[in-house]
């Protein structure tokens, strides 16, 4: 007998009508919000592959296409008391959550290692490129957070890739266990680097893992904000209530490269790729937004430009700081500097006069 995925969860057609029946899980000056981080996360990843096209700007991982997803999720959480434990391709979940970006900007463009650094309040973990690393050390915030007798959740992210490190298992087991308040957010953007999703898993739905561990998972169309919304707030008000974990497959696409080192022309499929053209989760909203006559050509134009000229200041800004000096590789990594690294400091400082 096949193994099922339950259905996938979707609200939104791609042509921008709701699907019969459903109800929109966000109100109209909320989704109108939402659409603005989605521009703001689409105009920043274009403006700074081209700075990073230029040498302005550090490797970078865009969202492209995947902007429901780490938009919708995040919008589920109150940034004053839950946490994000990111992997590295949710930057505008994360700028959304406090932590600014400017100074994320200004750490891609080598003006500062000041971002390694979290300002104090801002309730976000760094981001992690050693594969699922991050969950364990989510599902610990979890746990610490559940024995203080906080009413705090964590959304801790992963890529499809990510899932089939160790520590996802790890993780998540022990979060099932534990009944921490934890919602693990997994982007299925179809691609590991260049290793394709059916080389992944040979699960049908990433989603049904959950069942081992003991707690529910869902499968969205991460393509739909509403449907990403409306999973990831029934996830976070089960974990506040204090029954435990979810899993959330969101299932998207990379429209961009796994990094700006990557040419995924010579390894992609076509015609996946232009299915999911179709399916982008920012006409989506504008379609139905311009079917209610919310949005019109004219107040399209005008938010765009608003977030360019957004995106603009903050890459002014950024590019104003005043650089890294050679020495600064040594900062922020550790509270106390062990000897040993302070002394490799001075050497370095007295064979390169760090001007
Ligand atoms: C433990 C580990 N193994 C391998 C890598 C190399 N690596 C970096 S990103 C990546 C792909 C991750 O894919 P996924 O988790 O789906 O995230 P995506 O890039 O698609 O957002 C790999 C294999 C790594 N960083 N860490
Ligand atoms: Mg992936």
């Amino acid at each position: 007998m096949a193994i099922m995925a339950e259905t996938r969860l979707m609200t939104l057609q791609p042509d921008g009508k709701l699907l019969k029946g459903a109800r929109p899980s966000m109100d109209e000056e909320f989704l109108l919000d939402a659409l603005r981080w989605m521009l703001l996360s689409r105009l920043y990843d274009e403006k700074v592959i081209g700075l990073q096209r230029q040498g302005r700007f550090g490797v970078y991982s865009p969202g492209l296409g995947q902007e429901a997803s780490i938009v919708g999720s995040s919008m589920a959480l109150d940034p004053e008391r839950d946490w994000i434990v990111p992997q590295y391709r949710e930057l505008m979940a994360i700028v959304r959550h406090g932590y600014p970006l400017e100074k994320i900007t200004a750490t891609y463009m080598g003006k500062t290692t000041e971002a390694t650094r979290i300002p104090e309040g801002v309730n976000v973990l760094p981001t992690q490129v050693a594969l699922a690393a991050q969950l364990p050390q989510a599902v610990g915030l979890a746990w610490g957070l559940k024995l203080q007798g906080k009413d705090a959740v964590v959304m801790a992210y992963i890529g499809d890739g990510g899932s089939s490190e160790g520590d996802f298992h790890e993780a998540l087991n022990l979060a099932g266990v534990q009944k921490v308040p934890i919602v693990f957010f997994m982007q299925n953007n179809q691609w590991a680097i260049s290793t394709p999703r059916s080389l992944q898993s040979a699960t049908p739905s990433f989603s049904l893992r959950a069942a081992g561990y003991g707690f529910p998972g869902v499968e969205v169309d991460g393509n739909d904000i509403f449907a990403v919304y409306q999973a990831a707030v029934e996830a976070v008000r089960r974990a506040r209530a204090g029954d435990g974990p979810t899993l959330i497959e969101s299932v998207t696409y990379r429209m961009g490269f796994h990094n700006t080192t990557d040419n995924p022309s010579r390894y992609e499929d076509k015609e996946q790729r232009a299915d999911f053209e179709r399916r982008d989760p920012i006409d989506r909203v504008v379609r139905y937004l311009r079917s209610l006559g919310l949005l019109d050509e004219q107040r399209e134009d005008n938010l765009r430009a608003e977030v360019s000229a957004e995106v603009d200041r903050v890459i002014e800004a950024a590019a104003a700081e005043p650089g890294v000096r050679p020495d600064g590789m040594f900062d922020n990594v550790y509270e106390r500097p062990p000897a040993r690294v302070l002394k490799q400091r001075e050497q370095f400082r007295g064979s390169n006069g760090n001007a």
